[in-house]
């Protein structure tokens, strides 16, 4: 079993990722990345899906041509974990370049 994290410890993870919301009914975290075109939202999931692989640990997403939408949670938590934060730090460097 995964540590779910406690509420100081979600409001320091969506402190550090701004770019996050809280879904409060998964307890997850949701970013919504924005791409010029479909080819440019499918190469950013290959890499995502590479480090997904590498961390053991896996986005629920969508996407839609350019839109791709990313769901973190733990399901071993059943919520929020130190796992989900470590991906979403992941990702976000991915998009700062
Ligand atoms: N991905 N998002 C997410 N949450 C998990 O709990 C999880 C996962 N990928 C693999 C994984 N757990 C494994 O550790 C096992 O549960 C098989």
């Amino acid at each position: 079993m995964v540590a779910k994290l406690q509420d100081e410890e979600r409001a320091g993870l969506l402190a550090a990722h701004p770019d996050w919301r809280h879904e409060p009914v998964r307890d997850a975290i949701v970013r919504e990345c924005i791409f010029a075109d479909f080819s440019a939202a499918f190469a950013f999931m290959t890499r995502v899906a590479m480090l997904a692989e590498v961390q053991d640990h896996h986005p629920e997403w969508s996407n839609v041509y350019n839109r791709v939408t990313i769901l973190l949670t733990t399901h071993d938590a059943d919520g929020l974990s130190a796992r989900d934060a470590k991906m979403a730090a992941a990702i976000d460097a991915l998009l700062r370049g």
